[in-house]
């Protein structure tokens, strides 16, 4: 990768569905078996929390059983090895990016395995089964656990340290996303803007595929080493 040395790498859900984690908008995906409005907003989280808490709880087990796939190693791999600048953005709340060893990593979307609790804004080490309502490890209130995740209308988490990355990137790469939710859809045209050379690694083209210098279809699990190597 010549005259590169400042690489921003966003993910989503298309880099973990050869460990088997389902995406959100392919066909059968988790939005073909849940109503977003239903489960993945603060206004159904405060009209049917235990609804909530059990779609989480179902895929937070899921992911357990769940390995992290050649696209992360080979991501991971990067990481280790280049000695510029590197970011990894994930918009999964899976841990298979970390799994894998990627350290340069962060979690716009939140992470499965924390809880926030909403009385005094501290996170914790997910403790299992929010149903009986465990107490928050700092605070000790129970029953005002959530899970750490960025619902639509939230405010994603590390959105300075990903501008001011974009911005000095060289080189930006969108692996397994479709480009449907912003402001991580956002992220090329701010990347372009400041410089950097777009690469667009997915089953398929996204919806801001136009927007990339390149775009190379197919799995994960192939493109990613193929880049990486
Ligand atoms: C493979 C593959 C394989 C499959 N190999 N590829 C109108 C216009 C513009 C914006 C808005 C609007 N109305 C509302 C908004 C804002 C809203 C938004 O974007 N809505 C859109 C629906 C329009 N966004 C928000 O509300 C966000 N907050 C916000 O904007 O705050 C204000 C703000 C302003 C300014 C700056 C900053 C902020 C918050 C968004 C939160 C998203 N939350 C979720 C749930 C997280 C928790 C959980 O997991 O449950 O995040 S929704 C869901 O979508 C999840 C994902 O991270 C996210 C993106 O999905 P992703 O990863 O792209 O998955 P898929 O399934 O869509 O795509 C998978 C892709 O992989 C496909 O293309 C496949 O082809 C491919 N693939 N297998 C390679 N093997």
């Amino acid at each position: 990768m010549k005259d590169i040395h400042n690489i921003v790498i966003l993910t989503g859900a298309g880099v973990s569905a050869e460990s088997g984690i389902d995406t959100f908008r392919d066909g059968g995906g988790l939005w073909e078996q849940h109503r977003v409005e239903d489960v993945a907003t603060p206004e159904a989280f405060a009209r049917d929390p235990a609804l909530v808490q059990r779609f989480y709880d179902m895929r937070r087990a899921a992911i357990q059983t769940k390995e992290p796939n050649a696209a992360h190693a080979a991501i991971a791999r990067l990481d280790a090895g280049w000695r510029g600048e590197l970011l990894v953005v994930t918009q999964n709340v899976d841990d298979l990016h970390e799994r894998a060893g990627a350290k340069r990593l962060l979690h716009m979307h939140g992470e499965h395995l924390k809880a926030w609790c909403t009385a005094c804004d501290a996170r914790s080490d997910w403790l299992g089964p929010l149903g009986d309502g465990p107490a928050c490890p700092a605070c000790g209130t129970a029953g005002d656990l959530r899970p750490d995740v960025v619902w639509f209308g939230e405010m994603p988490y590390h959105m300075e340290d990903i501008y001011r990355a974009l911005n000095r990137a060289d080189l930006f790469v969108s692996i397994g996303t479709s480009g449907a939710v912003y402001p991580a859809a956002g992220f090329v045209r701010e990347a372009r803007a400041a410089g950097a050379r777009t690469l667009e690694l997915n089953m398929e083209p996204s919806q801001g595929s136009h927007w990339f210098d390149e775009a190379r279809h197919g799995p994960a699990t192939a493109l990613v080493p193929g880049w990486v190597e």
